[in-house]
């Protein structure tokens, strides 16, 4: 079964490794979300492909949930000794990520091409495309102006109450190589429990990307990463708030309107069950809260056993 999924965040990357327990990582395409990225210190940073393949190559620092298990920050350490800003907290293993990912850039290597061979060095077995290969800024409006997303998400801690959401560039992005393809060619699509406006969003924003989710033949599943009126974890709430969705299922499926087949949910939301129904969306009941190994994989096969 050829599967896509759409991904960011720290979710996404757990719920990845369950459904790499599940299904043959071979047949499955991670379209990864770049609307986190970010410039420091002179380097390129893609956090949610980073996340991903640190999570799926076994080397995440599992606390964080970011970076590389056992890293060390002496560079950090030296580069505050310095003055510069280090709120972003970039570790001496995961800054040779950076370096070699902006080396490679400025060689003329297009992202797709970078995290091709940062996934094989990774050795993840899956497919990581890139969104796109432009530059797409998630940014976000508080009561103090605009903050780009890690400004606001690591510097600021979310704390700023979010006014809205804009993802900069995107209007004149194209969807990066294999993406659209794969979207058409697959039998399934899955919408990981990731931050549907600051994780997903930046991903439908990209001209094309919504219009194949629309015409594939795939039946599209969602995992709601709401359960019982509230986020997980992280912001997804309050930029669901600004954008105008309803914090709960209903609001998730309303954010993936128009191509969503199903939506998986927790017991604490069994209540939506009805309404999904009359929106056209089938739900899908079970534990969502990922704690344990076992329980990423109970989920990704929650999230796809009736998509056969
Ligand atoms: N998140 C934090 O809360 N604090 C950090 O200092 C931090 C550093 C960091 C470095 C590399 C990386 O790939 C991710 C990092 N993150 C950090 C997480 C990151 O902000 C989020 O994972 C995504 O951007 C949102 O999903």
């Amino acid at each position: 079964m050829k599967l896509v999924a759409l991904a960011g965040g720290t979710g996404a990357a757990k719920f990845l490794r369950g459904l790499c327990r599940v299904i043959d990582p071979a047949d499955l395409t991670i379209v990864g979300n770049t609307g986190d990225d970010v410039e420091l210190w002179g380097l390129y940073i893609s956090p949610d492909l980073d996340t991903v393949g640190y999570t799926l190559g076994g080397l995440i620092d599992e606390t964080k949930g970011w970076g590389v298990k056992g890293d060390t920050f002496q560079c950090r350490t030296a580069m505050a000794a310095l003055g510069n800003d280090t709120y972003f907290a970039l570790g001496d293993q995961d800054l040779a990520v950076h370096i070699y990912r902006t080396e490679q850039l400025r060689g003329g290597k297009s992202l797709s091409e970078v995290t091709e061979s940062l996934r094989n060095k990774w050795s993840v077995a899956c497919r990581l495309l890139p969104m796109s290969d432009d530059r797409v800024a998630t940014r976000i409006k508080t009561p103090g102006g605009w903050l780009a997303f890690q400004e606001y998400f690591v510097r600021e801690r979310c704390k700023p109450e979010v006014l809205d959401v804009a993802y900069d560039g995107a209007e004149r992005s194209h969807p990066g190589p294999g993406v659209i393809e794969a979207i058409l060619a697959a039998d399934a699509v899955i919408i990981c429990p990731s931050n549907p406006v600051s994780s997903i969003g930046p991903i439908l924003a990209v001209p094309g990307i919504r219009e194949a989710l629309d015409e594939t033949r795939a039946k599209v599943s969602a995992i709601s990463p709401i359960v019982g009126g509230g986020a997980v974890s992280g912001p997804a709430g309050d930029m669901m708030r600004a954008k105008g969705f309803e914090i709960s299922p209903l609001g998730v499926a309303a954010a993936y309107t128009g191509f969503l087949d199903q939506l998986v949910i927790d017991y604490a939301d069994e209540i939506s069950c009805e309404a999904l129904r009359a929106r056209g969306v089938a739900p899908v009941v079970t534990e969502s809260i990922m704690g344990t190994r076992e329980r990423e994989v109970a989920l990704a096969r929650a999230a796809i056993e009736r998509l056969g």
